[in-house]
């Protein structure tokens, strides 16, 4: 098998890299070890920047996302038993984040690669990466009937996410690894309930974060920090329901609206950067390549970043023999990697409980909380990183 562009993994990197590929003329093949069913079914993140809504509208993946989705304007931040909106629109001219799970937009992708005759191999199994540093890369594994198959290419896209083959592909004698692991977990549940509130409300509490998220106007999403060693069998129903009740509890008497939970599990929470995302003709992009902690609503909006700048630079390549942009793909991605990162690790630190803080630590991060609420300058800085900062900085 031979194409231009062989891509690992089918989540929004992968799929959105072999989108915008086609769109320039550029051929793509993509090789999942999952199930359709699976990648399409995988609850994880909510929150689209303006950048990534706007891309998907402009690439012809965006019109359920219109339809369904939700724009919210503003953020809670809630402490003290006060809430307190930032109101991300007024702060950054008009922009907004969209509430569209990730796996809808997953659909979508696949959808429109099926639509346009695109191939996804789901179901690959032993998939090896090989002569990455000659210019006729190669991608081994074996087809969901269980042959060998090697898949020829120009180029490599590594799309495979935090545990996926491609990373360790990076002799480690040039790769750098950065990373910080949190003492903290994320307990996420998926209730059959209408919303408590027009917006997310992310709230700092003795107990521990909390972080009530949407879905539609049936399902909510909703966090809790947990330790991240805790088993989920420990977290009964009603344990789950006592801990957020208190946790977003107001002084004014908010109510939060129960309903069946329908699913939940805990993440671990880390922050990680790998450099660099290239090597030879293989190129990382998302979770491959970085991980954050999901506090700030990165991750996502991360990946379909980083596979712009890839799908610009293939293309300066195919139209013009042009390498440099492949060359700077590093450097051009991990600048806004890294504030990505400073802002995910802020928003981390700003609102979870640190079963090792000392009470002045606890006092000073109740004061950032306080600053933040109050300052126009400080609410301005958040909005324009929760909003997406723009592509060129
Ligand atoms: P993915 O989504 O992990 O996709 C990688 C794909 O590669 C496949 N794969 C392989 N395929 C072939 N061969 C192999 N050997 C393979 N190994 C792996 C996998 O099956 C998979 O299909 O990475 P990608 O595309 O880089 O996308 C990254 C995002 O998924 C991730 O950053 C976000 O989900 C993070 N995230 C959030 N991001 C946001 O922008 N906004 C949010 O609101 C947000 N909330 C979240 C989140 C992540 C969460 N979890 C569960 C970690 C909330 C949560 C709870
Ligand atoms: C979500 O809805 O899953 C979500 C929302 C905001 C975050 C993280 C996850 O910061």
């Amino acid at each position: 098998m031979r194409t231009q562009v062989g891509i690992i993994g089918a989540g929004p990197a992968g799929l959105m890299l072999s989108h915008l590929l086609h769109l320039q003329g550029i051929e793509s093949v993509i090789i999942e070890c999952r199930s359709q069913e699976e990648i399409e079914g995988t609850i994880r993140a909510g929150v689209l920047e303006q950048g990534t809504v706007d891309l998907m509208n402009a690439i012809g993946v965006g019109e359920r996302m219109m339809r369904e989705g939700h724009f919210h304007h503003g953020i809670e931040l809630r402490f003290n038993g006060e809430s307190h909106r930032i109101n991300m629109s007024a702060l950054t001219e008009g922009k907004n984040v969209t509430v569209y799970a990730q796996h809808e937009v997953i659909k979508d992708l696949v959808a429109a690669r099926t639509q346009a005759g695109g191939e996804i191999l789901f179901n690959v199994k032993e998939v090896s990466l090989h002569d990455l540093d000659s210019d006729q890369p190669k991608i081994r594994f074996r087809n969901q009937d269980g042959d060998l198959q090697e898949l020829n290419c120009d180029y490599v896209a590594g799309c495979d996410g935090f545990h996926g083959p491609s990373r360790p592909m990076i002799p480690s004698s040039i790769r750098k690894e950065y990373q910080k692991i949190y003492p903290y977990g994320w307990l996420g549940i998926l209730v059959e309930a209408p919303p408590s509130a027009p917006e997310l409300i992310y709230a700092n509490h003795d107990q521990g974060f909390a972080l009530l998220s949407t879905r539609s106007l049936e399902i909510q999403r909703m966090y809790l920090q947990v330790n991240p060693n805790d088993d989920i069998a420990e977290w009964s129903d009603d344990r789950i329901w006592g801990q957020l009740h208190e946790r977003l509890a107001t002084k004014d008497g908010w109510k939060l609206i129960e309903g069946p939970i329908i699913q939940k599990g805990i993440i671990a929470m880390r922050s990680f950067v790998c450099d660099p995302m290239q090597y030879g003709r293989l190129f990382l992009a998302g979770d491959a390549a970085h991980i954050v902690p999901p506090t700030g609503a990165k991750g996502l909006n991360l990946a379909v970043a980083d596979v712009q700048v890839l799908a610009r630079a293939l293309d300066a390549f195919y139209k013009k023999g042009q390498k440099d942009l492949l060359q700077d793909y590093t450097k051009t991605c991990l600048r806004r990697v890294w504030k990505a990162e400073r802002f995910s690790w802020y928003m981390t630190s700003l609102l979870h409980t640190d079963p090792k803080h000392s009470p002045f630590e606890r006092r000073i991060q109740l004061a950032d909380l306080d600053y933040l609420t109050s300052s126009r300058a400080a609410m301005t800085s958040l909005a324009e990183n929760y909003v997406g900062l723009p592509m060129e900085w």
